[in-house]
């Protein structure tokens, strides 16, 4: 566990983490889902509430910070990760938790997930995926499948989906995981894991939109979705990849697991090392030449 996330004696239960907010979504979102798996996991690790910082983009999932009892930014669409990115380098002894769709992460917000799994900051990013863009009542997104018919694609998406497990490896995330939002106590596991893992944690939760998205449903993840072997070993990128890969089912578990230099502590080493040795405007120059 990390430094920040030690245990309060006060906050135990579930329910000292939800707000009196009325939560929004529509009935059978699988975002209910995620948000119980996440206030157990904070409950069970009795995380201090005034240590949470939860950041959102836009997005029906992007709505999940009102619905938690912490602090909590709801930014831009997209923009979710810069914002949790500066929130954790000001402060590092907070627990900072991005939460937000598919579309923000991986359309609007791609660049910067591709720049956070390079740069593992010790934050934690919980994708709620149900591919396709719910909020603005459903265009496909970055993972809806080949030929998907929805308002924007009447004729099917020519476009083949990306695949955020392997974006992660590829791109050097620290810890890469996927869950399922009708799995809650083992969103709760993989919540937990990523909150004790010290680096950029990122895990992407089927979530299913039983409004906009008839096709990726509860039955069709049931049917498709498989826990990870125990065999399987977290420190091996190329087993970790080949099973993100696999045609035939949806692993679920951690993938992928192995710490790091975070970018805050090797930031602290650039801090250390320039109090020792200030850089005049001149020496600027002279390290080109
Ligand atoms: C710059 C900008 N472009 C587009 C939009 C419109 N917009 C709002 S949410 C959204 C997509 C939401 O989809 P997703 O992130 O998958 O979340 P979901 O609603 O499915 O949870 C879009 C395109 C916007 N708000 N800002
Ligand atoms: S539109 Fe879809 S994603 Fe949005 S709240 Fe309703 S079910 Fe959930």
């Amino acid at each position: 566990m990390t430094d920040s996330a030690s245990s309060s004696a006060h906050v135990k239960d579930k329910k000292d983490y939800r707000s009196d907010i009325d939560v929004t979504w529509c009935p059978g979102c699988g975002d209910f889902g995620v948000l119980d798996a996440v206030s157990r996991a904070f409950a069970t690790l009795g995380l201090p509430q005034e240590k949470l910082v939860l950041v959102s983009g836009i997005g029906c999932s992007s709505r999940f910070p009102y619905f938690t009892k912490s602090y909590s930014f709801h930014t831009l669409h997209g923009r979710l990760l810069p914002s949790a990115m500066g929130i954790a380098i000001a402060n590092p002894d907070l627990i900072v938790i991005g939460t937000g769709g598919d579309g923000d992460a991986y359309s609007i917000g791609g660049g910067h997930f591709i720049h956070a799994c390079r740069r593992n900051p010790n934050l934690k990013y919980i994708v709620m995926d149900n591919q396709i863009y719910g909020l603005t009542k459903g265009q496909y997104s970055p993972t809806s499948d080949l030929g998907f018919v929805t308002g924007s694609t009447p004729y099917g998406s020519c476009e083949d989906p990306i695949d955020p497990i392997s974006m992660a490896l590829v791109f050097g995330a620290s810890f890469v995981a996927r869950g399922f939002s009708s799995k809650p106590k083992e969103c709760e596991q993989l919540i937990i894991e990523a909150i004790n893992h010290k680096g950029f944690a990122f895990l992407d939760i089927f979530s299913p939109c039983p409004t906009f998205n008839k096709v990726n449903s509860v039955k069709y993840y049931m049917q498709k979705i498989k826990p990870l072997p125990e065999t399987h070993n977290v420190e091996d990128k190329a087993s970790a990849l080949t099973y993100a890969q696999d045609q035939a089912s949806l692993f679920v578990g951690v993938f992928y697991k192995k710490e790091r230099p975070t970018m805050q502590e090797k930031l602290a080493d650039i801090r250390q090392k320039a109090s020792m040795k200030p850089i005049k405007m001149e020496d600027l120059y002279s390290l080109h030449t």
